[in-house]
């Protein structure tokens, strides 16, 4: 009997320990692996980020004081105190607010996924979560979700929802803004933690995580505010993992690790984990083999919106920044900033739909397509795919005739793109390659389209 006692309490412990180790380790995945889960993703090309919160109350206006930076940092670069800023939350009541709508004008647009801030760094959160009254449902008028039916929308609408998450927080009480921080950047280094709450606070972000993958089973989760000094690799790692062991094919950003130099995170540093690199604000000169990126870049000067941020960029504008960086092979995730009624800016929507009406062209030469070997040249870009090579035209030549560096023996036939049939054009043996003769005038207002088809060897 108390042999059996043993076997008993022995097996009871063997099992514990197979359960310890469930946790399946994701850090070293295997190529072929790693290929098929981010495969979506880099066909897709084109995200919208959607940056929406209580900073959309004051708008980049509080007390008569309007902030010069971006709108969503209005709660550190004013330096409102906490329970102040708190009291924009009764005054959030997003009654305009239509999923389907912005669903729709994300597909419409060509865009293949959207990612929305679900907590951005002021703590306040889209959905009803249940280890915080911080949100939406619990401190709102508006007392309904916001994630849900934007989520169930994307689906209808075929665009593959995907959430911000904030890991540093302003509003959690485990952090504090240190006063006597200095710092050329102040805002990056003030963010502290009372490091007897620091558990509790990781406990916190896993529980909210996890809410937010179980619940809504996102294409993505793209991390910020990794960079507050607090944070460590190591933790960075244990959440990668945590994240991957509850949903084995998320995609999660590189901003969940400390890996990232500087805003543009393609290059890969001590403590570097995640899935794709993040360059803010920019479009880095050339791309790198091997590493996935995506380029995040607003349409004005603001993420959060700002009522008198007037200085928007052209759709031809916004339209080569998608071509420039598919060519380098990236991705482009282009941001609106909703109102607090739960309007999308007119002047996003406008140049969404002009970008939208090009894809509907000449997405072809977009969608699925890979970085190409040539040298980028003065008057474009080329994206490919194989056997085409997309010769895109930013500046049409003078002289109607364009030189690639493709010799005329492979090529089998070239043509104006979404007019292929009618248009072949003309071409032969240059000192370059080729040289093509171009009809008189761009096809297009923005940006034309070659399409070179060739043999591949
Ligand atoms: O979510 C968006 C930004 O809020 C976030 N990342 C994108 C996707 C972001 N975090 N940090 N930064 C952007 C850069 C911060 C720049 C700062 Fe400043 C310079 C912070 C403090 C000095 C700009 C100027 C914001 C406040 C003053």
């Amino acid at each position: 009997m108390h042999r059996f006692k043993w076997v008993l309490i022995f097996s009871f412990l063997a099992v514990c320990s197979l359960y310890g180790q469930t946790e399946k380790s994701y850090l070293n995945e295997t190529k072929d692996a790693r290929d098929a889960r981010m495969e979506w993703w880099r066909d897709a090309r084109f995200g919208m980020f959607i940056h929406w919160g209580l900073y959309a109350v004051p708008a980049g206006e509080y007390k008569g004081q309007k902030v010069k930076g971006i709108g969503e940092w209005i709660q550190a670069s004013l330096n409102i105190p906490r329970q102040e800023y708190e009291e924009f939350a009764p005054q959030f009541n997003p009654v305009k607010y239509d999923p389907d709508e912005w669903a729709r004008l994300a597909s419409e647009a060509g865009m293949k996924y959207l990612v929305i801030t679900s907590k951005h760094h002021d703590g306040f959160c889209l959905w009803d979560s249940k280890v915080t009254d911080y949100d939406v449902v619990d401190a709102t008028p508006y007392g309904k979700e916001l994630l849900p039916p934007l989520v169930d929308a994307c689906r209808r609408h075929g665009v593959r929802p995907a959430f911000y998450y904030s890991i540093l927080d302003w509003h959690h009480p485990s952090q504090y803004v240190d006063p006597d921080a200095k710092s050329p950047r102040a805002g990056h280094a003030r963010n502290k933690i009372y490091e007897e709450k620091r558990a509790e606070y990781i406990n916190y972000m896993k529980a909210q995580l996890e809410e937010l993958v179980t619940r809504f089973d996102p294409a993505v989760l793209w991390f910020d505010g990794e960079w507050t000094p607090w944070y460590s690799a190591e933790e960075g790692r244990e959440l990668y993992n945590y994240l991957r062991n509850l949903k084995p094919d998320l995609i999660i950003n590189n901003r969940i690790g400390k890996g990232r130099q500087g805003m543009s995170g393609l290059d890969k540093g001590e403590g570097a984990v995640g899935d794709f690199g993040t360059p803010e604000q920019e479009i880095p000169a050339t791309g790198v083999a091997g590493v996935d990126w995506e380029s995040c870049m607003t349409m004005n000067d603001t993420w959060g919106y700002k009522y008198f941020d007037g200085n928007w960029k052209s759709t031809e504008t916004l339209l080569q920044n998608l071509i420039d960086i598919v060519s380098k092979g990236g991705n482009y995730l282009l941001n609106v900033g909703p109102t607090a009624e739960g309007l999308i800016p007119q002047p996003s929507v406008h140049r969404l739909n002009a970008m939208g009406d090009w894809l509907d062209k000449y997405g072809e030469s977009i969608y699925e397509t890979t970085a190409s070997p040539y040298e980028r040249p003065q008057w474009g870009r080329y994206t490919e795919k194989p056997g085409y090579l997309y010769v895109h035209i930013f500046d049409w030549p003078e002289n109607n005739t364009l030189e690639i560096p493709l010799g005329v023996d492979k090529i089998q036939e070239v043509g104006v793109l979404s007019d292929y049939d009618e248009h072949k054009l003309y071409f032969e043996q240059s000192s370059k390659g080729t040289q093509i003769k171009l009809p008189p005038t761009p096809p297009d207002e923005f940006s034309s389209v070659v399409v070179v088809k060739y043999k591949r060897n």
